[in-house]
This record gives structure tokens, C-alpha cells and sequence, in this order.
């Protein structure tokens, strides 16, 4: 890979990790001409150490969790000296910092029209602390704070819907993307910056530390997620779902026995099944599969 002017190599991510290909893919496509503001974070730690940073446009650490208020900031100010049409404003997070602690200040950026686009680094874990569960955490995943034992197959939950929750807004773009599928991806935020208002894109990250799969697998651990149907890709334009990736289902076991965190499953067809199922119904509600 060359170097990107603006997301420069020589940060500090785990080799492998799914979340710097994410946020190099993000920022290309969105371009030079855009302002960051970033929660904090892994991104935000591997990639401004100080007195380094990797970022080839204006960035901005904001707490934990409030980079959707920052970000609303930003584009006030930008109105105001008359240059935010020629400004994009990015607000990003990991899945954490987003559908936990910033769901309100992501919820009120939403609700009051900002023209930002929110990106969600989805891990599916608090990784920079040591790998706890989060509301995007998958049902049955093995985490610190959700251990896979005697008691329990793992975290308890579901995945919480953050896609579903900033449609219910009323916001103009919302979707899904997958660092498996580059293209998709860069093409979503691509369309996303070309319309105007608050936008939300939801990114699956592959981490293999937290993930517990070798750092060369980092690709086809996360296209197994899209192609067994349990990470949908999909996009919703004003309210309308007008894309979605189809597929030719592959069983769940295919995609849990890649990762330690699913190793706890690969013996329990009951767990299995009640993956399975969430897999399917995903694939019934966005129509997914692929006619033969
Ligand atoms: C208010 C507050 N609580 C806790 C922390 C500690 N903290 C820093 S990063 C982090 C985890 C971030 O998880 P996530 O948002 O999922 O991003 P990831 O590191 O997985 O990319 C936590 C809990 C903090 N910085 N501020
Ligand atoms: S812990 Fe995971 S998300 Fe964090 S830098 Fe390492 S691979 Fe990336």
C-alpha cells in the first residue's frame, strides 16, 4: 500500500487492525478539504502519539464521548465564517463511544440538522481499555466483562440496532459498511458527504486483538461477517432502504470458528442455533439472499 497523504503510515495500531484501514479508506474518500473530530479511543491513540500524528487534515480530540457536539460546534463556526460549504465535518467514534456514552450527544447532533457525517469504528468492544463488552457487543461474545464460563456463553445481549436508532431520527443517509468490502465503503462516504445534513455510517472493524484471529486474517474474518449475514450492508436515503448487499448465505459456524472470541460456541449446537437465527432473520429483513 502507498502511503496516503491524509492518513499517514507509522501510527501505532496493532498490525492488522481493521480500524486503521477503516479510517485511511474514510478520509480519502472524503478528502483533504475536512475537519475531524475524534473521540476518544484506539484511532485516537494509535494515531496522534505525541508528538506524531498520522492525520493530513485539521483533527480534533474531543472526550470520550462527545465528538457528535464538538463536530456540531465545528460546523456552527464554519456557517458563520461563510466556509462551510467548502468544508466537510466528520464526527467519529468507536462503537463504544458511540452507542453508549456519545448516543445522547450523537442524538442531539442528529436531531438539530448538523451537516456532519458521524462514522462509527464498530469493534464491537471497548478495545483501547482491554476488550470489554459494549451495547454493540454480538449476543453471545466473550469478552472481559462478559466471560464465557460454567454461567454463561458470554455477553447476554443483543446487538444494540445504533443504525436503526439514528434512522428513527429522520436523518437523510444512513448505512452500514464493512472494511472487507473497500469499494462499498469508500463509495458510501463518498455519497454521504455529497448530501447535505447529518449522516450516519456504521464501519465493522475487524480487531485481531480483541477478536483473537491472526493479524493477516483481518479481511476475510470481516467478509465473513457480511456473507454469513450476520453484518447486513445497508443504506437507507431519507428513511427508504435503497441498497443492500446480497449474498449467498454461509453458515455462522464459518465466522465464529475464525475467532477466539467464538471459540467457547464451536461445541454448543444450541448457542449455535440462536447465532444462526439472528443471522437469518437479518437476512429476511433486509432480503439479502441472492436468487440461485
Ligand atoms: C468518560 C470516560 N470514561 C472512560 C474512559 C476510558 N476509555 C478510554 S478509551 C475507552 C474505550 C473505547 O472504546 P470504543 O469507543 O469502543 O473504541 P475502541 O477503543 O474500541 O476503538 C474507554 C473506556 C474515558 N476516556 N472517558
Ligand atoms: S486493539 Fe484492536 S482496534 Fe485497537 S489498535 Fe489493536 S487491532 Fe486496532
Amino acid at each position: 500500500m502507498e502511503n496516503s497523504p491524509l492518513f499517514k503510515s507509522g501510527h501505532t495500531a496493532c498490525a492488522g487492525c481493521g480500524q486503521a484501514i477503516a479510517a485511511r479508506l474514510v478520509i480519502e474518500a472524503a478528502g483533504a478539504n475536512t475537519i475531524v473530530v475524534n473521540n476518544t479511543g484506539c484511532l485516537e491513540v494509535f494515531s496522534t502519539k505525541y508528538p506524531d500524528t498520522a492525520w493530513g487534515v485539521p483533527w480534533i480530540h474531543s472526550l470520550f464521548e462527545n465528538s457528535a457536539a464538538v463536530a456540531s460546534g465545528v460546523e456552527a463556526a464554519l456557517i458563520y465564517l461563510g466556509k462551510k460549504d467548502a468544508t466537510n465535518v466528520i464526527a467519529q467514534g468507536g462503537d463504544g463511544s458511540t452507542g453508549d456514552i456519545g448516543l445522547q450527544a450523537l442524538s442531539g447532533m442528529l436531531e438539530r440538522g448538523h451537516d456532519i457525517l458521524y462514522v462509527c469504528y464498530d469493534n464491537e468492544a471497548y478495545m483501547n481499555t482491554g476488550v470489554q463488552r459494549s451495547g454493540l457487543t454480538p449476543f453471545d461474545t466473550n469478552t472481559t466483562t462478559s466471560p464465557a464460563g460454567a454461567q454463561s456463553s458470554g455477553n447476554i445481549r443483543p446487538k444494540k440496532p445504533v443504525p436503526e436508532i439514528c434512522l428513527a431520527h429522520g436523518i437523510p443517509y444512513v448505512a452500514t459498511a464493512s472494511v472487507g468490502f473497500p469499494q462499498d465503503l469508500s463509495r458510501k462516504v463518498k455519497k454521504a458527504i455529497s448530501i447535505k445534513g447529518p449522516k450516519y455510517i456504521q464501519i465493522h472493524a475487524s480487531c485481531p486483538l480483541g477478536w483473537r484471529h491472526e493479524s493477516n486474517q483481518m479481511l476475510p474474518v470481516a467478509k465473513l461477517a457480511v456473507e454469513t449475514g450476520l453484518y447486513p450492508l445497508f443504506e437507507y436515503e431519507n428513511g427508504v432502504l435503497t441498497g443492500r448487499k446480497q449474498i449467498s448465505p454461509k453458515p455462522v459456524e464459518e465466522y465464529l470458528k475464525t475467532q477466539g472470541r467464538f471459540k467457547h460456541l464451536l461445541n454448543n449446537p444450541e448457542e449455535i442455533k440462536k447465532i444462526q437465527e439472528i443471522a437469518d432473520n437479518n437476512i429476511k429483513k433486509y432480503n439479502l439472499k441472492l436468487e440461485a
